[in-house]
């Protein structure tokens, strides 16, 4: 029978969680997850490209541990990017809420009951976490990584006005039929994809409401943000002026 329930029964959240290389990493976030969303309907959804590393032997043992409806990998055969690795982790969502996070554990789970919380208490159709506020930071970055990313930060701020703290970061939790109507609405691909994602949002007028998280480094892997990654980005900062 048809009826109405409270806020927050029968919603179920799909984590999607691409990876390239997380060998080191994907087990300790499944195990936090785990630990740290009781009593919430959720599955995980990892986008492996192919990793050279044997990341998905990793996630086929963790599929024998937490069973396989419950961790999901929706494999790829080489590295496409992690534009359409969201999208393709999408298609294959059953959650009424998307949540993406980066498996090197700079997201940690531990924040995620409070992005849960945040969207029941205020009805939103995102919750974004950010750096950028009283009980957010970032930790383990050099003294010019942390200007790169402040930076950026400013310089989007300024020119696009979004009213939002933090656009670069990608922790974030979506209502499922907006992730859906972002992600087809977004052209560019790499670091300005999550910047394109949520200035769209804010320009759709989607209700945006943000959590304070803290930043860790990757636990293991190297970093693959350089140069070239920076020129990316402030095209993709001139796209979006020019376009949004
Ligand atoms: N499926 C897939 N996942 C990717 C790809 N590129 C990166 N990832 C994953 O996306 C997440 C974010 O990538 P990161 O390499 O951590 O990017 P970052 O956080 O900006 O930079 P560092 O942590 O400093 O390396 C991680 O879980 C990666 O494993 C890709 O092409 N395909
Ligand atoms: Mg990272």
């Amino acid at each position: 029978m048809e009826g109405v329930q409270p806020e927050g029964v029968g919603d179920k959240y799909s984590l999607i969680v691409p990876t390239y290389n997380e060998r080191l990493n994907i087990a300790l976030l499944v195990y936090l997850v785990f630990k740290h969303l009781r009593d919430v309907d959720f599955e995980i959804i990892i986008v492996d490209d192919g990793s050279p590393d044997g990341t998905q032997d990793v996630v086929k043992q963790l599929q024998q541990v937490y069973g396989d409806d419950r961790i999901l990998l929706r494999a790829r055969p080489r590295k496409l990017g992690l534009g359409t690795a969201y999208a393709h982790g999408l298609k294959h969502a059953s959650g009424n809420f998307v949540v993406i996070m980066d498996a090197d554990l700079s997201h940690h789970p531990k924040y995620l009951p409070s992005f849960i919380k945040k969207q029941q208490e205020t009805g939103a159709s995102i919750v974004t976490g950010t750096r950028y506020v009283k009980g957010g930071g970032v930790h383990g970055w050099t003294l010019m990584r942390k200007l790169t990313s402040r930076g950026a930060n400013v310089l989007a701020q300024t020119f696009l006005w979004p009213g939002v703290s933090d656009l670069t970061g990608s922790f974030r939790l979506y209502r499922k039929s907006v992730l859906e109507d972002l992600i087809s609405s977004c052209v560019s691909k790499g670091y300005v994809f999550q910047m394109e994602m949520i200035v769209r949002a804010s320009r759709k007028g989607y209700h945006i409401e943000e959590v304070p998280i803290t930043f860790v480094d990757r636990v293991f892997g190297s970093s693959k943000l350089g140069g070239s990654e920076i020129i990316e980005y402030l095209k993709g900062l001139a796209y979006l002026l020019v376009t949004t």
